[in-house]
C-alpha cells in the first residue's frame, strides 16, 4: 500500500506581516511595536533574543521611534508589500494549498482606537487574497502576530488595559466582514503564550523598572483570552464557514530522568505551556493555575460574564509552532542551550541547528499525540522549520540539503501521528520565503524554500530565487507526501 497524507491535507507555508511585509509608513499604516525591534548582534543573541525578551520602557520606545541611525529590519521585511504577486506565483508553482500570513493591525487601524478603518490598508489585503484565490490557495490569516499599534501602548498601556478588547474586536469584525468569502481560516493571537515571556511585542506592555510583572502579564493574557473568544463569536456570526484557531508556541518537556521529582517538574512545565490552550480550547481556566496565581500573589480581575464568554466561544481548532523540545529537571545545573522561547538544558540525544535550537522530529509525533489526546479538536502545525545560513553558489543555486533533511524527518513523524489517529489539518513550515528573524531581526537566519537577496543590514536586490528545497517541497505536495514516505 502506498503511504501518503489524507486527501485535502493543507500543505503550505507561513509568514507574518511584522517580519515579511515591509511597506513601513506606506498606505497609511501606523507605527507598530515590531517597528522598534532593533537588529541584534551575534553577541547579544547569545544571551537569548536581545530585544525580544528584554523588558521595554517608554524611553527606549521613544528613542526607537525617532532614531534615524539604528537598524530596524522588520520595517522592510522581505518587501512582500510590493512583491506579493511574484511571491504568490512562486507559492503556486510549489503547489501550495494554503498560505499563512498575518494582517498588520496598524495597517487597518493605524492608531488602533479609531472608529473607521483605513481603506488603503483594507484594499491591500483584498489584492493579496484575490491573488491567492486566483491560484486556488486558501489563506490562513493571523490577526495579531507580534505587532501591535504603538498608540495603544503609549495611550492605553497595551493589553493590560481592558479597553483594548473592544479595539481588537472592532478590528476583527472589520476584517471578517470585508474578507467574507475570501478567507475562512483565522488565528487570533500568534503564540499567545509568548505574552507570558516578553510582554511587549504582542502585548504592548512596558515595564519601567526593567522587570517583568507577572500580575500585569497575566491580566493582559486574560484580556487576550476574552478578545479571542469574542472574535470567535463574531467570526461565526458573520460567516458560519469561518474556522477560528488558537495558536500556541508548543514546548514539549521531557523529564531529565525517571526521578519522580523530575517527572513532576515536567508536568509543571507542560502545564505552564498548555494553560493557554486549556483556556482557549476547553473554555475555562484550569485548576492548576489557581495554585500558581495564589503562590505568586496574582489576583486576576474578571468582569461578570467573563467566564461565560470563555465557555461559550472556544476555538474550532488548535494550531501551534513546533521547533524543539525541552528538558525538565527539578534541581537544574549544567549547560544551557538556546531556543525560540527560553534557555534550557540540552538533550544529549539530539543535534542542534546553527542557532543552537535542538532538532527533535519524534518530539513532534509525541506532541501531536499528547495534544490530540487532551483536546480532541483538529490540529494544525502552522510553524516548523530550520533557521540556517545558506550559501549561494556562483551559478546562483542554493543546495540546502540540511533543510530538506530536517523537514523530511518532521513530515515522516506527522504521518506517523496521523496513523496514530491524530486529526491534522495541515502543515505550513515557517518562513517559506526568507524573512527577518523574530528573535534577532537577522535576515541571515533563513528558513525559506525561496531565497531573498538581502543581508542583515537590508542591502541587496531583494530578488527571489529557488533553493533546492523549493523543488523538493513541490514534489512532496504533488505526491501528497508519497515521494518521501515510500522511498
Ligand atoms: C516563532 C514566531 C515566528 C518566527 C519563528 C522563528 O516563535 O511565531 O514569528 O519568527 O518563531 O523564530 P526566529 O525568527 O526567531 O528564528
Amino acid at each position: 500500500m502506498t503511504k501518503q497524507f489524507p486527501d485535502g491535507f493543507l500543505w503550505g507555508g507561513a509568514t507574518a506581516a511584522n517580519q515579511y511585509e515591509g511597506g513601513f509608513g506606506e498606505g497609511g499604516r501606523g507605527f507598530a511595536t515590531s517597528d522598534t525591534s532593533r537588529a541584534v548582534s551575534p553577541e547579544e543573541r547569545k544571551s537569548m533574543g536581545g530585544e525580544f525578551t528584554t523588558p521595554m520602557t517608554l524611553e527606549k520606545l521613544k528613542f526607537a521611534m525617532e532614531d534615524t541611525e539604528g537598524l530596524y529590519p522588520k520595517r522592510w521585511g522581505s518587501d512582500f508589500y510590493h512583491r506579493y504577486k511574484e511571491d504568490i506565483a512562486l507559492f503556486a508553482e510549489m503547489g501550495f494549498k494554503t498560505f499563512r500570513l498575518s494582517i498588520a493591525w496598524p495597517r487597518i487601524f493605524p492608531k488602533g482606537d479609531e472608529l473607521e478603518p483605513n481603506e488603503e490598508g483594507l484594499a491591500f489585503y483584498d489584492k493579496v487574497f484575490d491573488e491567492l484565490n486566483k491560484y486556488g490557495i486558501e489563506p490562513l490569516v493571523t490577526l495579531s502576530h507580534y505587532e501591535f499599534p504603538i498608540h495603544l501602548v503609549t495611550e492605553y498601556g497595551g493589553w493590560k488595559n481592558r479597553k483594548v478588547i473592544d479595539f481588537f474586536v472592532r478590528y476583527a469584525e472589520t476584517v471578517f466582514n470585508r474578507y467574507k468569502g475570501k478567507v475562512k481560516y483565522w488565528l487570533t493571537f500568534n503564540e499567545i503564550n509568548i505574552l507570558g515571556l516578553t510582554g511587549y511585542l504582542s502585548g504592548g506592555l512596558l515595564f519601567e523598572d526593567g522587570k517583568l510583572h507577572l500580575d500585569e502579564m497575566y491580566q493582559a493574557v486574560h484580556h487576550q483570552f476574552i478578545a479571542s473568544a469574542l472574535a470567535t463569536k463574531a467570526a461565526h456570526e458573520i460567516d458560519p464557514e469561518n474556522q477560528v484557531g488558537m495558536m500556541l508556541a508548543r514546548m514539549e518537556s521531557y523529564p531529565a530522568t525517571c526521578n519522580p521529582d523530575d517527572i513532576m517538574e515536567a508536568i509543571k512545565k507542560d502545564q505552564s505551556n498548555l494553560f493557554y490552550s486549556d483556556v482557549q480550547v476547553r473554555g475555562e481556566y484550569p485548576r492548576y493555575m489557581k495554585r500558581f496565581f495564589k503562590e505568586n500573589n496574582i489576583e486576576l480581575q474578571f468582569e461578570p460574564g467573563d467566564e461565560a464568554i470563555l465557555k461559550q466561544y472556544p476555538v474550532d481548532f488548535m494550531s501551534f509552532s513546533y521547533y524543539m523540545t525541552s528538558i525538565a529537571r527539578a534541581n537544574p545545573s549544567g549547560e544551557k542551550t538556546s531556543g525560540n522561547l527560553m534557555l534550557g538544558e540540552s538533550n544529549p540525544y539530539l543535534e542542534a541547528s546553527d542557532w543552537g535550537w535542538q532538532i527533535d522530529p519524534v518530539g513532534l509525533r509525541v506532541t501531536l499525540n499528547k495534544l490530540y489526546d487532551r483536546y480532541q479538536v483538529p490540529l494544525f502545525i502552522v510553524e516548523n522549520g530550520l533557521g540556517a545560513l545558506d550559501k549561494v553558489e556562483e551559478d546562483g543555486s542554493i543546495h540546502d540539503s540540511y533543510r530538506i533533511d530536517y523537514l523530511e524527518k518532521h513530515i515522516e513523524q506527522m504521518y506517523e501521528a496521523i496513523e496514530d489517529g491524530v486529526e491534522l489539518l495541515g502543515y505550513t513550515p515557517w518562513g517559506c520565503i526568507d524573512l527577518v528573524s523574530a528573535s534577532t531581526s537577522e535576515m541571515s537566519k533563513r528558513y525559506g524554500f525561496i531565497y531573498v537577496d538581502a543581508d542583515d543590514q537590508g542591502n541587496g536586490s531583494f530578488d527571489r530565487s529557488r533553493k533546492d528545497s523549493f523543488f523538493w517541497y513541490k514534489d512532496v505536495i504533488a505526491t501528497n507526501g508519497a515521494n518521501i514516505l515510500n522511498d
